[in-house]
Parts: C-alpha cells; sequence; structure tokens
C-alpha cells in the first residue's frame, strides 16, 4: 500500500533531499512550507524546484510550526503515516539574537506535532522523526555518542534539547513511535548561503570568478564532523523502519576545522593557503601571489562556541546498517562544482542537486 509522508521544513536543505527520496520509494508526499518560503527568489521554492519536485505525488501546505491547530488539523487532514519534523530555526548564531521565537518553533512547534499526534489519537498509526542535533552535545568532549551528557552552549541547542526529551517522553508516556535523529553537521549544495560551508564553496568560485575582496570568516579552529544530506535523510527513513522507536546519532565519523575546510577548498581551485598573524589579524594568504584571501570579522564570532564535534555513529550502523558515503573531499567537489553552474548575475539559486 502507498505510504503517506508528512514533511515539516520541506523547503529547507534535507527536506528538499528526503522528499525526493521518499517520492523516489512511491510515497505520497505532503509538506509543510512558511508562506514567505513559497515564493521565488527565496531559497526555499527554489530548491523544491532544483530537485523537480513537480510531481503528482507532492503536495505543498502552506503553514507555520507554531501554529498548534492548523498543525493539528493539518494532520487530521492528511493522516500520514510518518512525520518527519525538520521545520526549525536552524542557524545557530541566529538563536543568539531570537532566542524566544528559536525556542517557540523548535520545542513548542515539536510539541504542536506530539500533541497533535495524541490528540488524534493517532498514536499507533504514525511513526515519527525528530530532528535532534549534535548541537546538544555542546561543550561535552568528542567523540560524542547516544550515551554522551548534553551540554548544549546556545539557545539553539537548548530549545533542540528540549524537544529531544518531550520526544523520548512522549514515547515513553503514550507509547509514540517518535525517534530522535541526533545528526551531526551535514551539507550539499542547496545548503543555506550562510553556514559556512556553503560561504566558503561560494566564495572559492567566486575567486575563481575574478573576485578580489577577501572573504571574512569568524573561528576558524571550531572543529565539525561535516557529512552529506543526501546520505543523511536515508538515515532517518531507516530510523523508522526500526522494529522499536530510538534515538540514533548519523555522523560522518570524521572531523575537520573550519580552517582545514577552507585550505581544502581552495586546494580544489589550485591555491595553496597560508595563515599569517593572530586572532582577529589572522589572514589566510595565496601562497603564490601573496593576495589575501581570507579576514577574520570579530562580528562573526558566537558569544559561546562549540569547540569539537566528533560523532560516533556505531549503533545506526549495527542496528541500521546505516553508512554515510560521501567522504570529506567529494563532499567540498560537489559543492564547489555545483557553485560553479549558478548563474554568474546571481539573479537566482537553482542547483541540480547531487
Ligand atoms: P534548514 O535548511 O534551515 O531547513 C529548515 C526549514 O524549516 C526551512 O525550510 C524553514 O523555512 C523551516 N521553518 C523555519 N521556521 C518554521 C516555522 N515556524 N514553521 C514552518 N517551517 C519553518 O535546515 P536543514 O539543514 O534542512 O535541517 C533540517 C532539520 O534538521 C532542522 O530541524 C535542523 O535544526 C536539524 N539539523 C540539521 C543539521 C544539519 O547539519 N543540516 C544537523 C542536525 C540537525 P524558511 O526557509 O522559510 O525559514
Ligand atoms: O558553523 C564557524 C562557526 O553555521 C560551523 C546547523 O545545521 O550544524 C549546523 O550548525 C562552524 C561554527 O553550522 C563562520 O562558529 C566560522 O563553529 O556552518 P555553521 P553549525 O553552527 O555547526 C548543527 C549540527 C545544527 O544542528 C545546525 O542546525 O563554523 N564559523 N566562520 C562560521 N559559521 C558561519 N555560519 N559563518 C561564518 O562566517
Amino acid at each position: 500500500m502507498t505510504k503517506t509522508a508528512f514533511i515539516t521544513g520541506i523547503a529547507g536543505q534535507d527536506g528538499a533531499y528526503l522528499a525526493r527520496f521518499l517520492l523516489g520509494k512511491g510515497y505520497n508526499v505532503h509538506g509543510l512550507i512558511r508562506w514567505d518560503s513559497a515564493h521565488e527568489p527565496y531559497e526555499g521554492k527554489s530548491r523544491i524546484n532544483a530537485l523537480r519536485l513537480d510531481h503528482k505525488n507532492l503536495t505543498l501546505h502552506l503553514g507555520d510550526i507554531t501554529d498548534a491547530n492548523a498543525v493539528t488539523s493539518l494532520i487530521k487532514k492528511i493522516e500520514p503515516d510518518e512525520i518527519y519534523n525538520l521545520a526549525a530555526l536552524s542557524q545557530v548564531h541566529v538563536s543568539f539574537q531570537t532566542p524566544a521565537s528559536t525556542l517557540d518553533i523548535n520545542t513548542n512547534g515539536t510539541l504542536n506535532i506530539l500533541e497533535a499526534v495524541r490528540i488524534l489519537g493517532m498514536e499507533k498509526s504514525v511513526r515519527i522523526y525528530q530532528a535532534s542535533s549534535s548541537e546538544m552535545f555542546g561543550s561535552t568532549p568528542p567523540p560524542q555518542n547516544e550515551a554522551s551528557p548534553m551540554m548544549p552552549c546556545s539557545p539553539y541547542g537548548v530549545a533542540k534539547l528540549a524537544a529531544y526529551h518531550l520526544a523520548r517522553t512522549y514515547r515513553e508516556a503514550y507509547g509514540l513511535f517518535v525517534c530522535n535523529g541526533i545528526l551531526f553537521n551535514h551539507e550539499s549544495p542547496l545548503r543555506g548561503e550562510d553556514f559556512v560551508t556553503r560561504k566558503i564553496a561560494r566564495a572559492v568560485v567566486e575567486f575563481e570568478q575574478g573576485r578580489t575582496e577577501p572573504m571574512k570568516l569568524g573561528n576558524l579552529d571550531a572543529i565539525r564532523d561535516w557529512g552529506f544530506a543526501g546520505d543523511f535523510v536515508e538515515g532517518m527513513w531507516l530510523m523508522l523502519r526500526h522494529k522499536v522507536a530510538d534515538d540514533f546519532v548519523l555522523s560522518s565519523g570524521d572531523a575537520h576545522s573550519v580552517r582545514t575546510f577552507v585550505e581544502r577548498a581552495f586546494a580544489y581551485i589550485g591555491v595553496e593557503i597560508e595563515w599569517e598573524g593572530e586572532g582577529v589579524e589572522e589572514q589566510g594568504i595565496d601562497a603564490n601571489t601573496g593576495r589575501v584571501m581570507v579576514d577574520i570579522d570579530e562580528a562573526l564570532f558566537r558569544p559561546l562556541e562549540v569547540n569539537h564535534l566528533l560523532g560516533d555513529a556505531s549503533k545506526a550502523a549495527k542496528t541500521l546498517g546505516w553508512a554515510p558515503e560521501t567522504d570529506f573531499e567529494a563532499l567540498i567537489g560537489m559543492m564547489i562544482n555545483e557553485e560553479r553552474q549558478l548563474p554568474k548575475d546571481g539573479s537566482n539559486t537553482w542547483l541540480k542537486a547531487g
């Protein structure tokens, strides 16, 4: 029988990849999209278009995860077999500027989904994926797995941790089939433009095409475990195939600093970066020409930083048979190659997904 999935945050990076994945598996896919993401030139609509999701089995619904009544009536109407709750304020740095709305979207939004399923009596018919995050580990030393202490360092991390506990509580109290996917950073050509990997990939291609202004970055020494979003959405789906609801870390298991990401991205276009200076005076220089390619901007540092994330996804490997396919170098190459295809006038952000 054809399954029906409801994806909140479908216009985001993961939502677009997951929708494509589920449509490929024959699902009917319903997606929640905020009204201002539904119009050009916003990234959300571009992502949907980019993946050629103009598909007979795809239905988009305008709405907001913070609107409890609307979420409940939508779930009642759609009658999904699976709900993937991906909607979030996902920019960690922005969450310091908008802490209250971050909690409203990321925590209360999750509660709205859980409550809707409970109130509608769908506990036994719906399986729920909750998009939890490695940001919940915060200052806990690496490697981090499902048993590691959670010490978040941002309003985003705190909001996601509260949502994680709500999901766990509804699972234990009401028997909801809800899995927390504790995902480490995952990127793609569809990554939002204010995340560091996309920002670097874009700048590198701009240099290739004649840019002269140095790019500005914040903390170069933060270490992240970066994987490819296309690999990770399959892991979300696998969690909902498991016989019991559980929580799983998904990660590449390979961590690098932002500095290394910069070096490898420039190396991809044949530029060797040398670092000179210290602190906010540090600069990334083209070793051949002496040109300044990277400057540090103090404003891009966060009030509190997560220094080192390195995931241990052995539980997902053993229990779900999940393993990422795209490594660090392949991810950088994919992001730069897709960035090269963008129109030079920046008139739209349509991409062919990898
Ligand atoms: P994303 O690209 O920022 O997508 C999030 C989506 O949620 C956006 O389309 C956004 O719409 C939507 N949204 C925001 N506020 C909303 C609201 N009030 N009502 C309905 N939709 C709303 O993030 P992503 O990278 O795809 O991540 C997907 C999920 O996984 C998020 O929950 C994120 O926190 C979590 N996560 C991501 C990573 C990662 O490395 N990518 C790692 C761990 C966890 P607008 O575009 O209109 O704002
Ligand atoms: O930052 C540093 C920054 O914004 C990565 C989200 O998907 O993954 C993501 O959160 C690192 C940080 O991602 C700039 O300080 C330096 O240490 O790309 P990011 P994030 O904060 O790790 C987690 C798992 C999620 O759940 C989140 O939703 O890069 N950094 N210079 C910079 N970061 C940005 N954005 N911009 C800079 O110029």
